[in-house]
């Protein structure tokens, strides 16, 4: 057994994948359901894409279901992406569906992958990139490790056309505009209570882009512009990625 060939295929492996990925078509920010679905469908289309997630797991808040019982509901137009990324699902009553949360996220990460989206774990966004033309130009990255021990290490840069801000319920990449850029150029009006008709109808519809360069989706949009949570139906968190993806389309076109 050759150990210094096993590391050496890990570390040269890794950094031509790295280096490649140093300038993008688009970076997705954040691993959950929407994070996922944009970056799948981006890859499909031959978009350069890579995601960038900070914890060691993939899949955000999907794995845990609700409250830890580990099942998804979708409508019907959220089993239609399920469908398409071939997630098991069945109904439970009209119009409502039920899919394993563990198949989702597995299954979802293994088809973004084999499209073309490069998958980077443990790495997280601490800032973003911005020019004189008040556009967003890329992200600023470093190894979660060292945001949570609070070393003093200086992160690097990804430079993307495109970043989507697919964080969740703390919509980190949107908050940092605002703080950077002030609050004229956005305003994060925190997300509000459980209301899940609404949320899901409004997470659709507030994927959109809120600065040049910039695209919300998942939770992070319905946070940024004040509409509710929806909690463990995740229909519209798999359409607003969708959605994501087909806004980073069209502005290629
Ligand atoms: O929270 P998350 O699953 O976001 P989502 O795709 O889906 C929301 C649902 O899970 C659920 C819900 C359903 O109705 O409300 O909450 O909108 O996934 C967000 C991912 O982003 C990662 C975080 O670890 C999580 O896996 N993340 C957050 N901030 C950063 C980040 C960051 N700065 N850098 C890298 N990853």
């Amino acid at each position: 057994m050759d150990e210094v060939l096993i590391s050496k295929a890990i570390t040269e492996s890794y950094m031509k994948d790295f280096i490649d990925s140093m300038v993008l078509d688009a970076a997705v920010v954040g691993g959950g359901p929407a994070g996922l679905v944009a970056a799948y469908h981006l890859a499909k289309e031959g978009v350069k894409v890579a995601l960038f997630e900070r914890k060691l797991s993939i899949g955000g808040g999907m794995w845990g279901g609700g409250m830890m019982f580990n099942r998804i509901v979708v409508q019907e137009a959220g089993k239609e992406i399920l469908d398409e990324l071939d997630v098991g699902c069945r109904m439970y009553e009209d119009g409502y569906y039920i899919a394993d949360a563990i198949e989702a996220v597995s299954t979802m990460t293994s088809r973004a992958v084999k499209a073309g989206a490069r998958i980077f774990n443990l790495i997280s966004v601490e800032d973003i990139v911005i020019r004189d033309d008040d556009r967003i130009h890329g992200i600023v990255i470093n190894w979660s490790a060292v945001e949570l021990s609070k070393l003093h290490v200086d992160p690097m840069t990804v430079i993307a056309n495109t970043v989507i801000d697919a964080t969740g319920h703390a919509a980190e990449v949107a908050r940092i505009v605002e703080r950077k850029v002030g609050r004229g150029a956005i305003a994060v009006k925190g997300e509000q209570s459980m209301w899940a008709e609404v949320g899901e109808a409004s997470v659709v519809e507030n994927t959109r882009e809120i600065y040049p360069g910039l695209i919300v989706a998942g939770m992070a949009a319905n946070a940024v512009l004040g509409s509710p949570r929806m909690g463990p139906v995740f229909g519209g968190m798999l359409l607003s990625g969708k959605k994501a993806a087909e806004v980073v389309l069209a502005r290629r076109a």
